[in-house]
This record gives C-alpha cells, sequence and structure tokens, in this order.
C-alpha cells in the first residue's frame, strides 16, 4: 500500500513537469499527461444504494482528478449503455469508465471506444473475457474477485449453518452479468461439493430489492422448507428478508440469509440478528480510476486486473462499520 502511494507520487510528480509518455501495453491507445481529461462515466443503472454510491464516488473524485465528468444512467439497458458510449465518443471523450451491466451485450461499447482510440477501464463488472480482451481492447478491469466472494459465503454458511440439512435458495444477480456468472460459480462449487446442503432453487432477482421480494415469494410457495437464502447481493437479501417476514418466517432463526455487498441496510439486518454474513464489495470506485488513470498516463503498464480486496461484515464488526456504509 505505501509502496503503491509512493509511486503514484512519483507518477503524479512526472504529470506536472507535463511529459506525455506512452503506455507500455502494444495496441492500447496512449494517453497524454494533461492538466484536466474529459471523462465519461456511463452507469448502468441508479436503482439501488450501491449504484447510487457509486456514481457518487466518481462525482466526488472529479475535481480533485482534473475530471470534466460527462456521466449517463442507462436506467437498466444495456442498450441504452451502448448508445450513451456512442454518443460519449461522439463528444471527443479521453478516457471511459464502463460499468458494463452485462458481459456480452457490452461488448460493442468497448470495440467501439477501442476503435476511437479511447482508453478505458471496466468498472466493477466485466465484460466476456473470450472475445474483448484487457491490455487490448480495454486497459483494465478494476473490481473484486466475485468467485472468492462467493466461495467466503458459501465457506461461512457451512462454519455456521446449524440445521441438519441446508436447503437453500439462491437469488441471482442480473443474468449475464460478470458478478451474477461468478458469485454463483464461487458458491455453487463449494456446495455441490458438500453432502448436506442442497440448492433447491435459482432464479434471478436482477440485483433489485423488489425484485428479490417478488421471487422470494414465489419460491417460498413452491419451497416452504428453506433455511438457508443465498443472495447475490444485499438489496435481494433485504428483500428477501421482507418477503420471509410476510410468510411469518423468521429471518436470523428459521432461515439463513447470507449475502454479498455491505450496504447500510445489510449491516442493520445484522445487527438486528436477521441476517449471518454479507461480503463487501465495494461501490467506492473513483479514487482507484483516478490514481489508475493516473498511472496509465504516465506510461505504467497497468496490470490487467486492478483487484480489490474485501472484507466480510458479521454480527463481530457489522456496528462498527454500519455509519461509513451506503
Ligand atoms: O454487488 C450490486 C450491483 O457490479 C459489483 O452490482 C457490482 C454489483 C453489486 O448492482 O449490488
Amino acid at each position: 500500500m505505501k509502496r503503491r502511494v509512493l509511486v503514484n507520487a512519483i507518477l503524479v510528480g512526472i504529470a506536472c513537469i507535463g511529459s506525455s509518455t506512452v503506455a507500455l501495453s502494444a495496441g492500447l491507445p496512449t494517453l497524454a499527461v494533461q492538466e484536466r481529461y474529459k471523462v465519461g462515466f456511463a452507469q448502468m443503472e441508479s436503482n439501488n444504494p450501491w449504484r447510487i454510491a457509486e456514481t457518487k464516488s466518481f462525482n466526488d473524485t472529479a475535481e480533485s482528478c482534473g475530471w470534466d465528468l460527462i456521466s449517463t444512467d442507462a436506467a437498466g439497458s444495456a442498450a441504452k449503455q451502448v448508445a450513451d458510449v456512442d454518443s460519449m465518443i461522439a463528444q471527443g471523450i479521453d478516457v471511459l469508465f464502463l460499468p458494463p451491466r452485462e458481459e456480452k451485450p457490452l461488448i460493442p461499447a468497448v470495440m467501439k471506444a477501442a476503435a476511437a482510440g479511447i482508453p478505458t477501464f471496466l468498472i466493477d463488472r466485466s465484460v466476456d473475457p473470450a472475445v474483448a480482451k484487457p491490455g487490448e481492447h480495454f486497459v483494465s478491469f478494476l473490481g473484486s474477485d466475485f468467485i472468492d466472494q462467493g466461495r467466503r459465503v458459501a465457506e461461512w454458511t457451512l462454519e455456521n449453518f446449524e440445521g441438519e440439512k441446508g436447503v437453500i435458495v439462491e437469488l441471482e444477480g442480473t443474468t449475464g452479468s460478470s458478478p451474477a456468472n461468478d458469485r454463483r460459480k464461487g458458491f455453487d462449487d463449494v456446495m455441490a461439493a458438500t453432502d448436506n446442503m442442497e440448492i433447491v432453487a435459482s432464479q434471478s432477482g436482477d440485483f433489485a430489492r423488489d425484485k428479490g421480494r417478488q421471487v422470494m415469494e414465489t419460491l417460498l410457495q413452491a419451497h416452504p422448507d428453506v433455511n438457508i437464502v443465498y443472495a447475490h447481493n444485499d438489496e435481494m437479501a433485504i428483500g428477501a428478508i421482507q418477503a420471509l417476514e410476510l410468510a411469518g418466517r423468521k429471518p436470523g432463526e428459521d432461515v439463513l440469509i447470507v449475502s454479498i455487498d455491505g450496504t447500510r441496510d445489510a449491516l442493520k439486518a445484522i445487527v438486528a440478528g436477521k441476517m449471518g454474513v454479507t461480503v463487501e464489495s465495494s461501490p467506492f470506485f473513483g479514487p482507484l480510476a483516478c490514481e489508475t488513470m493516473k498511472r496509465y498516463a504516465a506510461g505504467e503498464e497497468i496490470e490487467h486486473w486492478v483487484q480489490v480486496e474485501d472484507r466480510i461484515f458479521t454480527k463481530d464488526n457489522a456496528a462498527e462499520n454500519i455509519e461509513a456504509a451506503y
């Protein structure tokens, strides 16, 4: 950490002298060191606290990083997100920060930005790596290890579930998105190798609270014996808690709720004893995006995956983290 800060200070120093350096990776467009950058941030939707916190993080970083920020909101439509990127390219952005809603439909946006010579950083979600490649079509993916998040939730569940046989309902994120694909894989692989655990239903709640509640209501009819709910994010976990309570169940007592993100509502639910665990997935990408962009402009070769480290929140530390949560 310390070393990174030092390296950055030196790089910022180079930037101040005004030298324009060339990126080391072949095939990628270069980014001149400038005082101000015209930056595009193409957000996918704003229907949950995670997305709102992420957008705020970019807005809050803009001034100190010298960004003239063009932000859009695709309102949950991959097609609109592609169109938003198109329009940013037409407006002549220097850099693109893109959280691709889904892995495949956003490939055209990445390819068009690459063809237009605009360095692109994928933020918080990735695209299909078989088609669009870091170091070639985009600079880097900045984000968490979603397989590991799913695995950590599964391992915590195995250690803390007190029943004899786990009857698991899984609420998946947005179909075709990298966190939904990988959080499912990480969790399911652990459970598949465990005798007393069965995933009886797995369905998408689109990472949204309302959808999570509706899907849980339906799945509860078919699987009244459910005693573990794994949600791919906290918003769906909160929706599931609502559905369970409405049906007279007691989340935290007769159903163990486990999830990912670390939102304020989830931490409160842990403190209230309704939720067991949430593995962190931080939305505060602004400062990391700034730092990585500046390293790139200074000619440093950027790792293809700038990996974010995630904490884990349980009853042991939820209360003390509520205030800093979103
Ligand atoms: O977990 C979820 C959001 O892509 C990591 O997207 C992100 C996920 C996050 O909608 O809450």
